[in-house]
């Protein structure tokens, strides 16, 4: 099949043909084998296909059951979650997961990277991921974190349940260092996390310094030992947000060994923004982790939505758009390149955290994962909000929508 009149990643109309799940050619000059099927992009944007850097997909879709989060704090839904943990069963793992796939799905994301909280001596919600990442593997990529939400040191057998949870089928293991009892804890346990995952050959997603405090400094341990173990870029540091309160001088010492360890970052832009900066009166804290410095710092940065209507953000449709359009005002990264470029955020940067290698990417010989967004380009895509117009992955069309119509009347 070829597919004609595209602008992949903003560039010039261009052609590709599918065969068998694959692009086998790309290029301006391709015309229509003898016949073969040919379908008319109409010079709309394509672009490999959206990645959920970091989600919580057990958590999905339980806001205000059975308590909202009245104060917003990160660590007032932690506490709501607790609550909600008790009524898990399969069937509502089950249900909630499908119909927040679905509604990524409907926005043009084929990937996902979702964290599973681990502090729950039943591992309901962890082996019941295991079998909805088989289920889904045709329409959904799912990678799982295993997230200990109530900590590895600070929680009943914690240890323990992250072994567990890796046997049953973790990809990644994750730490919580900003909510352990005491600092000695917080290094203690992303030394077990990192060795860990350095021993079964497991990726690693820490949920680090989430919090305003200044002196929570778990990401200088992730990163030294992602380097002295060897892990690199095997290791990720999500939300990060301690680091927009740092002092510059310790940033400067900090970043030179972030280049070393070549770890990457997720940035919750939507998120962070509705958490943090909390116990502020004014002028308050956005928040965010240096998403702007660690860019230009050459460090791989992708952005994530990490909730969907749950205890700690009461909002979401599954639309990374939104996440990286507050991202670029949070960030302060609204120069023209910045905003055109900005899909890499929710794209190729978000393939090298999750590692998708030869997986991803709109290039001959790679799976045909592409989606069609109904403007020229990312800007206006950006800007206006666009429809993903079509999702195809693996060469099969498993998402389409129809932009919705509004006429002024004089
Ligand atoms: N748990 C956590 O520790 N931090 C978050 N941002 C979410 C869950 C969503
Ligand atoms: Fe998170």
């Amino acid at each position: 099949m070829l597919f004609q009149n595209a602008r992949i990643e903003n560039a010039a109309p261009s052609s590709f043909r599918v065969e068998d799940g694959k692009f086998t050619a790309i290029g301006p000059d391709l015309v229509p084998l003898p016949g073969e099927e040919t379908v008319d992009l109409g010079g709309k944007l394509a672009l490999p296909p959206f990645i959920e850097s970091h989600v919580h997909l057990d958590t999905c879709l339980t806001a205000g059951d059975p308590v909202w989060n009245m104060s917003g704090t990160l660590f007032e839904g932690i506490e709501c979650w607790s609550k909600r943990k008790d009524k898990l069963s399969p069937k509502d793992i089950r249900e909630r997961v499908h119909r927040a796939v679905r509604l990524y799905a409907a926005h043009g994301v084929q990937f996902i990277r979702t964290h599973v909280d681990v502090t729950d001596p039943s591992l309901v919600a962890m082996e019941t991921m295991v079998e909805l990442r088989e289920e889904l593997r045709d329409t959904m990529d799912i990678q799982i974190v295993a997230f200990p939400q109530e900590g590895i040191l600070s929680y009943p057998n914690g240890r323990q349940l992250m072994v567990d949870a890796v046997r049953l089928g973790a990809d990644a293991v994750g730490a919580i260092p900003h909510f352990e009892f005491t600092r000695e804890y917080s290094v203690e346990s992303l030394n077990f996390a990192l060795e860990l995952a350095a021993k079964e050959n497991k990726l690693v997603d820490v949920h680090c310094d989430e919090i305003d405090d200044e002196a929570s400094r778990g990401l200088e341990t992730v990163a030294a030992r992602a380097l002295e173990l060897g892990l690199y870029d095997k290791v990720t540091a999500s939300h990060t947000t301690a680091m927009h309160s740092y002092n510059n001088a310790y940033v400067v010492r900090l970043m030179r060994l972030l280049k070393m360890s070549r770890i990457n970052f997720v940035s919750n832009p939507l998120v962070n923004t509705h958490l943090q900066g909390r116990m502020d009166t004014y002028p308050k804290r956005r928040g965010i982790t240096r998403v702007k410095e660690l860019c230009e710092a050459g460090i791989n940065v992708s952005f994530g939505h990490d909730d969907i209507f749950d205890p700690w953000y009461p909002m979401g449709t599954g639309s990374l758009r939104d996440v990286v359009f507050m991202g670029l005002h949070v960030c302060q990264m609204m120069g023209y390149e910045e905003i055109m470029g900005a899909y890499k955020f929710i794209t190729t940067n978000a393939a090298k955290t999750l590692h998708l290698g030869e997986e991803y990417g709109i290039a001959e010989g790679r799976p045909a994962s592409f989606i069609v967004l109904d403007a020229e380009h990312y800007y206006d895509a950006l800007n206006t909000n666009a429809s993903v117009l079509a999702s195809y992955k693996k060469g099969k069309k498993i998402a389409e929508s129809t932009p919705g119509v509004s006429n002024t009347l004089f």
